[in-house]
This record gives C-alpha cells, structure tokens and sequence, in this order.
C-alpha cells in the first residue's frame, strides 16, 4: 500500500467511524407517506418540518419523505400509520371518515363560508377536537394543512347546475360521505384510490372525478376531463398525523419538538399553496379547458340536506357542526 492510499484508507475508516457514532442508537428517522409528488406543498411543508427537527436537534431527528404513494394509496398508509409501521401520514380528511366520524364534519358540503372560516375553525378548538378523536384509533394529529376547494370535473359536459350531474360516474375518495354527497346530487358516485383515476378518466370507467386546482393540475386529470366547475362542495382539509404507538415512544421533549416543528410548517405550507394554486390555474387555463367559474351554489346547497341528516347522528357531532356554523 502507497501512503497516499494508506492515508485515503484511514480517512476512509476514519468517516465511516465518524459515521457510525453520528449515527448512534438515539438517533430517530421518521419515514413519512404522501400521496402527491416531491414538489407538491403538502410533501414540501413536511420536508421543512424535517428540517427544523434536524435543525433543532443537529441531526439527532431527521424526516425522510416516500412522496408519490411510494408506500401506497391512502387507504394502505392509513392501516399501516395504526399498526405502527409508518410513522408520520399526510392524508385527506375523507379516506379518514368511516374510520373517525368526527373528521367527517370538516368534510361536510358548503360546511365553511370560506377559506378563512375553514382556518378558524381548524386552527382553533374544533381543530383540535377532531385531532383528539383520532388516538382512540391510533393517530395522533399534529396538523391540518390546506386543500381549498373541491370542485366537479368531467369529460362530458360542462356542469352549471345538479340537473347535469345525472348520470354521470363520478370517482371520490374512500368516504361514504362523498359517496352521498354525489348521489344526493344525482350522480353515481365511484369509490377509487386516488392513483387509478387518471386511466379510469381516459379508458371511460368514470366520467368525472372531483379536485382542488392543485390536485386537477398535478395528476394530469385536467388532460382528459377538460369541463371543470367551480361549484367548491367541499373544503375537507389535509392532516398531517403521527402513529400513536410512535407518538407513545417519545419522549415528552421530543413529542414537544414535532409538534412545534410541525405548527411551524403550516404557514410555510399556506405559502406554497397559494402559489401552487395559482400556477396550476394557469397550465388549466392554457391547456384550454372550459371552466364554469360563476356557478350558482345554492342549488348545490339545497340538495346536500341528506348528507348532513346521515353524517350527523350524535348530539356531538351537531354540536361540532352548529359552532362551526356559529363562527363568525
Ligand atoms: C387530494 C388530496 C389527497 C387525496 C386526493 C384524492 O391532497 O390527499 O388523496 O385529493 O382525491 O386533494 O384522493
């Protein structure tokens, strides 16, 4: 051996060494799922929060992302968050409503005046309700990240009242709630894992789906499903949450440490999503597609008075409704 590759050798030993103690048995790695791809807001705000973790604690706690349903659909990230495989989940509110009836209420049709009402109420108490109905089941919620407003799109028609939504196939997440919703519009209603609806758009299986900007943009959807109407039935937020048996693992310091860095991300995450929903907007807009911006709601509106009587059957969840109501 040359002293030069005699040198480099012990360099070499000397790194992994380094390595090894950097990388001691205190060390926590928390592998976190989204659905959407590296550059959508939802997986930037949780790669942020990685970074104040590791920030805060000089890498002692790190996050690692698997975006683009690298560790499933929702459906499978959300077993796996209450088995304790995964460790933080960034889901819909909707694939979590026959599972915690509570999150169903968020999710409720023309439940929010508006973006800012939505705000105040998840930001606040009733947020953290919901947050609370979630650990009897195996989640622990550290927070509520923005969706906007979902809205109809399809490749048939466009949509300017429920009377054009007969008959269509529509695709909604795994949520009853959206099932009825859609139905008590007139249309059938398709329950389908969020990676399926692009080939179900193009092959027929479906005629229409339902998005916000951002979601209609990334998934390519608007490419096949040029007629999108922004009738915004539902303002069902994001949730960023945590495996209870993973949550129960920490030390108090650290549980304080995530949940800091994760209130932390949501500004950040709001940012970004305002962005993104403008740039989305706007590849929309010059793909061409016909957009039905000024839809009259309350049509809409009237027809949703069955979801609320089949989704809100305990005094708990009317009370829950009638303060979000009561908001000013
Ligand atoms: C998007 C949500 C994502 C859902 C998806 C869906 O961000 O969590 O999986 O909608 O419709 O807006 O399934």
């Amino acid at each position: 051996m040359t002293p030069v590759t005699r040198l480099s050798a012990l360099a070499a030993a000397t790194a992994v060494g380094l390595f090894m103690t950097a990388a001691s048995a205190d060390d926590i790695v928390f592998r976190a799922a989204d659905t959407h791809d590296a550059d959508y807001p939802t997986v930037q705000a949780v790669d942020y929060m990685g970074q104040l973790l590791s920030d805060w604690t000089s890498g002692r706690i790190t996050i690692e992302t698997f975006p683009g349903r690298q560790l499933g659909e929702e459906r499978d990230t959300i077993e796996q968050t209450i088995i304790g495989a995964l460790d933080i989940n960034r889901v819909n509110l909707a694939p979590l409503n026959n599972i915690v009836p509570e999150t169903a209420i968020p999710s409720l049709p023309y439940i929010f005046r508006s973006i800012d009402h939505m705000h105040r109420a998840m930001d606040g108490e009733i947020g953290q309700q919901i947050m609370a109905a979630l650990e009897p089941h195996g989640m622990v919620g550290l927070a509520f990240y923005d969706s906007g407003a979902r809205s109809f799109y399809n490749t048939v028609r466009p949509i300017n009242s429920p009377e054009d939504m007969e008959g269509l196939r529509i695709r909604v997440q795994n949520s009853d709630l959206f099932v009825s919703m859609v139905e008590a519009l007139g249309a059938n209603a398709t329950p389908m894992e969020f990676g399926q609806v692009y080939d179900a758009l193009r092959t027929g299986v479906i005629d229409g789906a339902e998005n916000n900007w951002p979601s209609y943009e990334s998934t390519r959807h608007f490419e096949v499903a040029n007629y999108y109407t922004l009738d915004q039935h539902s303002l069902s937020p994001e949730i960023l949450m945590m495996s209870k048996i993973v949550w129960d693992g920490l030390s108090e310091s650290d549980q304080d440490l995530v949940m800091k860095a994760a209130a932390l991300s949501v500004p950040y995450m709001r940012e970004l999503w305002d962005a993104r929903v403008a740039a989305s907007r706007d590849v929309v807009v010059g793909n061409g597609n016909e957009i039905v911006e000024e839809v009259d709601k309350q049509p809409f509106i009237d027809a949703m008075g069955p979801v609320y009587e089949q989704f809100v059957t305990t005094p708990e969840l009317q009370d829950l409704v009638d303060r979000i109501q009561a908001m000013p």
